[in-house]
């Protein structure tokens, strides 16, 4: 049997966002969000809907009655986060990843004061957890800001989301630094080259600036704002670490063609760039270049570069859910892959019923690369399986392939910890039942509780166990050892 090599007090745990889980979009003085604005899609699954442009929006804003928008229903925790936190409990959770939704504080994002019955609500779910002996983990924005921070300033193609983000993040500090000491700033923050709306809110036919300068530019001022907001946490709350958050698509060079593993080294820095930045805290020597071949000039204040060297995180978190294959495409200038979805397909693996690719030595592979180049403890924030679960006429599910898919990536971290990686946590996303991200569909499933409603909000939204609820409650107990 092997031994478990995961420390005594690894994290162990199951990551959320709001948006996809709270509903009560327009309760309490919440604001409409940038998330409320995606519908559920019925395409054939390889596109991805939720970045939304200007002509939809108008449209939606103007005929909401006509469009499914799955994400303001969730799976209603605002009213259930009671009972969804006892079954975290008992599967044995240490540590709970869930997002604040930013508009529930400041319904515009620019208020001055904050909307107190927002913050109550993440009190209660705060104190829930920690009656529970589970430690909350809060990502600042997970795929989610005020929508009028949208509408007036195109998001954070503008500097001025800055101080609205800081100011957003010090009362989140201020109000929760006895209860919550393990932050993350943004989700997946380099996704804003895929999704620049649902990552900074920023929509491309709302402004001058070329595609590639638009994306960098808002990428500059997240930079500044989670490198501020990461200042303030360390001021406010000492005993805190905070950390940055980036989704890892390992890349492999379809073949030993030197042109093949070049286009991978690219494609690898267009990712690393984003980690570089806010675990190192400076630009990195390759996107100069980029830069000038795209005449991409960043804007900058005299003091940003300090500020980002004074902002650096304290770990490194990631999601993990596949890798991808990278060719030559003969570009005489590299550009981002700009595709979430695996082009190349990889002959060697098999694939999720989205056509992710599953790839669990890759995983092994991302946390010895990430931690060789940075040398920070890493949290692993997301990974896990989308299916579409089968309930049986007993109202179990049988999800094996679940256990499997888990089993095979917790194999695999256990063996990047043997190797040395300094891995202090892992939670699987979507531990319940929620809203797709990527099509704000139902039916893409990922957890060990199963939430009764359809992509279409039909359902009574009651939980139940699947079988992998309690293959997890033991991964948990024997801390790694029994898969
Ligand atoms: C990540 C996001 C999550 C989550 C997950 C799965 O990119 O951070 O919010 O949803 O992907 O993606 P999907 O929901 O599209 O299956």
């Amino acid at each position: 049997m092997t031994k478990s090599q995961f420390p005594k007090d690894f994290l162990w745990g199951g990551a959320t966002a709001a948006n996809q889980i709270e509903g009560a979009f327009d309760l309490d003085g919440r604001g409409l969000a940038t998330s409320d604005m995606t519908i559920f899609d019925e395409g054939d699954g390889s596109d991805f809907t939720f970045d939304v442009g200007q002509e939809a929006l108008t449209e939606y804003l103007a005929h909401p009655e006509r469009y499914n928008f799955p994400k303001r229903r969730g799976i209603d925790f605002y009213h259930r986060y009671q009972e969804d936190i006892a079954l975290f409990a008992e599967m044995g959770f240490k540590v709970y990843r869930m997002s604040i939704s930013w508009s529930r504080i400041f319904p515009t994002g620019e208020e001055l004061e904050p909307n107190e019955k927002g913050l109550a609500f993440y009190d209660k779910v705060f104190d829930e957890l920690l009656a529970h002996d589970i430690q909350p983990l809060v990502t600042l924005s997970h795929f989610d800001m005020p929508l009028h921070l949208v509408q007036t300033y195109n998001g954070f193609e503008s500097r001025e989301v800055i101080a609205h983000f800081v100011r957003y993040a010090e009362v989140l500090f201020k109000r929760y630094q006895h209860k919550v000491k393990l932050w993350m700033t943004f989700n997946e923050i380099n996704m804003v080259l895929t999704s620049p709306y649902t990552c900074s809110g920023v929509i491309s036919e709302n402004s001058e600036l070329s595609d590639y300068q638009l994306k960098y530019q808002a990428t500059h001022h997240q930079f500044i704002a989670s490198a501020l907001a990461v200042k303030k946490c360390h001021e406010i709350i000492p005993d805190s670490r905070i950390g940055s958050m980036m989704c890892r698509l390992e890349n492999y060079a379809e073949s030993t063609k030197p042109a093949d593993v070049l286009q991978t080294l690219h494609e690898d820095h267009f990712n690393y760039f984003y980690s570089d930045v806010q675990v190192k805290g400076e630009y990195p020597y390759y996107m100069t270049r980029f830069f000038q071949d795209y005449n991409i000039e960043i804007k900058m204040e005299a003091d940003d570069l300090a500020i980002l060297k004074d902002g650096v995180v304290d770990y490194l978190s990631l999601s993990y859910y596949m890798t991808y294959v990278m060719r030559d495409r003969g570009e005489e200038k590299p550009q981002p892959n700009g595709s979430l979805i695996a082009t190349i397909k990889n002959q060697h693996l098999a694939s999720s019923e989205w056509g992710w690719p599953i790839d669990p030595v890759g995983f092994r592979i991302t946390l010895n690369r990430l931690y060789d180049r940075y040398g920070v403890p890493l949290f692993i924030a997301e990974n896990g399986l989308g299916a579409k679960d089968v309930v049986a006429a007993d109202g179990s599910v049988n999800d094996d392939y679940r256990i499997d898919y888990l089993s095979q990536h917790i194999e695999q971290m256990r063996e990047a910890v043997a190797d040395g990686v300094d891995v202090f946590g892992y939670t699987t996303w979507g531990p319940i039942d929620l809203i797709s991200s990527s099509k704000s569909e139902m039916s893409k499933r990922y957890g060990f509780i199963y939430v009764d409603q359809d992509d279409y909000g039909n359902g009574t939204l009651a939980r139940s166990r699947k079988k992998s609820f309690d293959w997890y409650k033991q991964v948990i107990a024997s801390n790694g050892d029994q898969l």
